[in-house]
Formats: structure tokens, sequence, C-alpha cells
């Protein structure tokens, strides 16, 4: 894990920066990926927003398991945060966004201002999330056509923007990747999310992190996948799928590999079903 770097001056300034933007939002939207709520989320930010109403966005849902996913729910619902799970591609969960900080999250505000006879102004949000948790997507999608102009209005700092997406929301641009220390598994399940390049850690240590879990968690899913005789041992497993699969060399040896590329590919693709890699 060392090749990671995880830069205490780079996240020192990307959170000074968030304190100055955060006095400008209204509600501060992040972006977890759905199949591992804890490793993509910087347990950091939450200690930084209080006094901000805070909606979890668990997107991807439709590569995640449901059931543990409403655990996840849960666990975030119980510490005081709003929480949604989404396909940032889908127009649904679009909507449902807009309804959920309307109607619920700062529906005081929304009345207030309506009885004192003022429009219902684009409501000010920031989105934070790790690269590839879909931030470009559920922007471009939140966006009406003619919206994501920058407005003429600086941020306070000079690196924040303001763009208009819309009717319904303002962003200010997010300050920074503030990823979550790499400890433990979370490098593992970064990796296996794509969420960080497949060439930063081993690919043999991914993909046997992916297959224990697996194996503890979704044994009925890998088995059919893979016609597995037994899952004991997860080199066996390896060695099944690289013969029943054909990822052999020339000589007729596993092919390693074509192995790791087939699992990750496969997880990716959604063919062992809605997976979670973490549970609360
Ligand atoms: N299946 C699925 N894929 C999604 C969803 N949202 C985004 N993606 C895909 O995830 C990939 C990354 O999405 P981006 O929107 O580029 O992610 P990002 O957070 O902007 O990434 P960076 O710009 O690298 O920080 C793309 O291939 C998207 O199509 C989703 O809800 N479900
Ligand atoms: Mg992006």
């Amino acid at each position: 894990m060392s090749q990671i770097q995880w830069y205490p001056g780079h996240m020192a300034k990307s959170f000074r920066e968030l304190d100055k933007n955060l006095r400008q939002v209204e509600i501060v939207m992040i972006l977890l990926d759905a199949r591992i709520p804890m490793s993509s989320m910087n347990p950091e930010i939450l200690r930084r927003l209080h006094n901000k109403p805070v909606l979890i966005l668990f997107n991807k849902q439709d590569l995640a398991d449901r059931k543990i996913l409403s655990l996840w729910e849960d666990y975030y619902r119980q510490s005081g945060y709003y929480t949604l799970s989404i396909d940032a591609t889908s127009p649904q969960s679009l909507r449902s966004i807009y309804s959920l900080v309307k109607d619920v999250i700062l529906k005081e505000q929304v009345e207030r201002n309506l009885r004192r006879g003022r429009q219902l102004a684009p409501f000010k949000t920031m989105i934070l999330g790790i690269p590839n948790v879909g931030k470009s997507t559920l922007i471009n999608n939140l966006t009406a056509k003619g919206g994501a102009k920058v407005e003429n209005r600086p941020g306070v700092t000079r690196q924040s923007q303001w763009y208009r997406l819309s009717e319904e929301f303002e962003l200010l641009d997010t300050p920074g990747v503030l990823w979550p220390k790499f400890e433990k598994t979370i490098g593992y399940n970064l990796a296996i999310t794509g969420a960080i390049k497949d060439d930063i850690l081993p690919l043999d240590d991914v993909v046997i992190y992916a297959l224990k879990y697996l194996s503890k968690h979704y044994q009925a899913a890998l088995v059919e996948r893979y016609k597995l005789t037994s899952t004991d041992d997860v080199f066996e497993i390896l060695n099944q799928i690289g013969t029943n699969f054909g990822a052999l060399t020339r000589g007729g040896e596993i092919d390693y590999d074509r192995v790791y590329a087939i699992v990750l590919k496969d997880i990716r693709d959604k063919r062992l079903g809605g997976l979670c890699f973490e549970k609360p």
C-alpha cells in the first residue's frame, strides 16, 4: 500500500478551503459508492460539516447489494444525516434528490421564503466525493439545457466558482480530493470498485482480498458464476476459475493475470449480482 500517497498537507489545504466554502452553501451532498460506503467516505469531512444539512447519496446503487445498502442508510440516518440511494444516470434519482431537498431537508426555509412572497431560488449546494464515484455524471445530469454556466460571482476563494445548473441547484465547485486514509482494507475496496487505478496496488492482492470476501459473504453467487466445487481455499478458487474459463498459458498452466482480470471485470459488470464489500 505504500505506493498510494496520502498527503496530509494537501488534505489540510483542501479542508481549509472546504471550511470557507461551507459558509456559502445551504446543503452539502456527499457522494459515496454504494458498494463501499465506508471506504469511499472521508470521516474527517463529517466532523467539519457541523450545522449544515448533509445529504449522503449512495451512488451506483444499481451495482450494490440492496439489503446491505439499506443497513448503511439506517446507519448514517441514525447518525443524523439524510440519505438517499441513487443511480446518477437515472432521471428518477435526480427527481428524488430535488424532492428530498425541497420537501424535507430545506422545507422550513422554502416555506419561510414563500410566506415572504419570495420565489423559490435554486438551492446552493456542494457535491463532495472521491474520484470515479460519479460526481461528473451527477452534475451533468442535474444540469438543465443551458445550465452549468459559471456565474459572474466569485466564491470566497479565488479557486471556487459557482455554477448555475438549473432552476433547482447552484453548485459551488469542490475543493480538491478528500480521500480517506488508505488504511487496512480501504485500499483494496477502492481498487475493487475502480476508484484507484488497477496498477496502484498489486492486482493479485486485490483479487485475493475480493475473492476471500466474496467466498465469505456471497458464496452462492461465486460458486454459481465460476462453477466451483469448493471455496475453502482462495488459491484453489483461482485455479478453478482459470481451468473452467480456459485462462491458461500455452503450456497449459493457469494464467493468473487473466484470472484476476476476469474476476475484477465480473465484479464491476455485476456478473456476480449486486455486491457490497462492507457492512456497517
Ligand atoms: N452503474 C453505474 N455507473 C455509474 C453511476 N454513476 C456514475 N457511473 C459511472 O462511473 C464512472 C465514473 O463516473 P464520473 O461521473 O466520471 O465520476 P467522477 O466522480 O466525476 O470521477 P472523477 O472526475 O475522476 O473524480 C463512469 O463510467 C460513470 O458512467 C451509477 O449510478 N451507476
Ligand atoms: Mg469528474
